[in-house]
């Protein structure tokens, strides 16, 4: 296992020293102005919301993400951490999850915070998880009264939506009455780059603009980095936009991200950051005000209300969508109409393989290894290549108990797995199977969805500018 251990490093490694030279060649990010949370909270409507009473109160938001830090910033909002990751239960060893939670915090204050934790200290994940991640969501929504979800993260598969076992899980959620806001990615300055499951045609998908420092919309613009449409599937995404640019919001005090990046602190407690990772808590925190003024209103009906409540500032049209975030005009329209009318469905039967993009690992070719065989969407950490001692110690690899259901589960995947409603239920995939224990990095620390694909591809904003 320590060597499957350390190829996932190298690969981390290698992403962050891309990033960090490529900051380093520009201005510092004290020389560019950045996006205060009383900033981005003006510019959503966030504020002009609370001031009629509206802060969150009453909704519960799910972060699934990289675990959160319940650090006193979060005033006591942090009601839950459930686990799927090899991690330490609680905590947020990577340090995306409690930044993406505090913007959530910052922007409805009144909300209460679940976190749904999928990586560890490497920030790596896999579909697999993400697919187990919204299933305990739906499962559990009525015993937390779960009303929202935040997805800041995606990669860059091209598996249609409409096949995609990862849209269907989504849209499943959806369906149930919850809604599912996602990052567009940054993968910018290109058509078809939007990231799943932000390409999904029925949830929300937010880009990022630049504020510039200022709570004037006037001068707002859209970044470079911001992914856009049309997807694949033809359809035009993202939905609209959120402040994403030199944001700041809450520390995971030595996490990977917090050490890696010592210049984007703030102070002791805040950190600065840039990406559409963090566009789409803003449009969460807004979902959740918007959920507390009329309890009633449908995802459908706080989708219509977001896109028809935006209003266009300077920047692309496919990178823009209906435009800025307006919280109160998106309020005002939600009463009026729904989102998705005739918009079709994944039947979920397509490969989960191809659901999990470029980064991945043909996991074939170490399946068919002797006594690997029969488990055959291990994910075992190597992109590109598969060296002899990666195989060799996956295969030495305890396997862990609780865990095989799971994997034989994934094995066999297809959208009857999510059609049975009894599948939902946390009794298949009881609470004894979501410990740390049966998650063991030999089979779930996969690289697929690497540090660099959290949303998150500038922490200090240097080349953003
Ligand atoms: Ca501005």
């Amino acid at each position: 296992m320590a060597t499957v251990r350390a190829t996932t490093a190298r690969l981390l490694t290698t992403c962050a020293i891309v990033l960090t030279s490529t900051g380093i060649a520009v201005a510092t990010a004290d020389e560019l102005p950045a996006s205060s949370p009383e900033v981005y909270r003006s510019t959503s409507g966030s504020s002009n919301l609370e001031s009629n009473g509206w802060d969150g109160s009453g909704v519960t938001v799910a972060v699934i993400d990289s675990g959160v830090a319940n650090v006193p910033g979060f005033d006591g909002k942090l009601i839950h951490q459930q686990n799927i990751s090899a991690a330490p239960a609680s905590g947020d060893q990577y340090g995306h999850g409690t930044f993406v939670a505090g913007i959530v915090h910052r922007v409805a204050p009144g909300a209460q915070i679940i976190s749904i934790k999928l990586s560890d200290a490497n920030g790596a994940v896999d579909v697999t998880q993400v697919l187990a991640a919204l299933q305990w969501v739906r499962a559990n929504k009525d015993r937390y009264s779960i009303d929202a979800v935040n997805l800041s993260f995606g990669n860059d598969s091209k598996q249609s939506a409409y096949a995609s076992p990862l849209n269907y899980a989504v849209q499943k959620v959806w369906d149930s009455g919850i809604v599912v806001v996602a990052s567009a990615g940054n993968l910018g300055n290109g058509s078809n780059t939007v990231t799943k499951p932000g390409d999904d045609p029925v949830i929300i998908s937010v880009g990022a603009s630049d504020e510039h420092g200022t709570s004037s919309r006037g001068d707002d613009t859209i970044p470079t980095f911001v992914s856009r449409g049309p997807t694949q599937d033809g359809l035009a995404k993202p939905d609209l936009v959120a402040p994403g640019t030199r944001v700041i919001s809450l520390r995971a005090p030595g996490s990977t991200v917090d050490m890696q990046n010592p210049q984007a602190r703030v102070g002791t407690d805040e950190f600065r950051g840039s990406g559409t990772s963090f566009a789409a808590p803003i449009v969460t925190g807004i979902v959740a005000q918007l959920l507390q003024a009329d309890p009633s209103l449908s995802p459908d009906q706080v989708k219509y209300g977001l896109l028809q409540g935006a209003t266009e500032i300077d920047g692309d049209a496919t990178a823009m969508g209906a435009g800025t975030v307006r919280g109160m005009r998106a309020l005002i329209a939600a009463r009026s109409g729904r989102a998705n009318q005739g918009v079709g469905r994944s039947h979920g039967h397509g490969s989960l393989h191809a659901s999990r993009g470029s980064a991945v690992v043909d996991v074939k070719a170490v399946v068919d290894l002797g006594p690997l065989s029969g488990i055959a969407t291990v994910a075992v950490p190597v992109v590109g290549e598969h060296t002899a001692e990666a195989v060799d110690e996956a295969v030495d690899a305890p396997l862990l108990g609780g865990g095989d259901v799971l994997l034989d589960a994934i094995d066999e995947f297809d959208a009857t797995e999510f059609t049975d409603e009894s599948s939902w239920d946390a009794s298949q995939w009881g609470a004894s199977q979501w410990g740390a224990s049966q998650w063991g990095a030999s089979h779930w620390g996969a690289s697929q969805w690497g540090a660099s694909q959290w949303g998150s591809s500038q922490w200090w904003a240097s080349q953003w500018g």
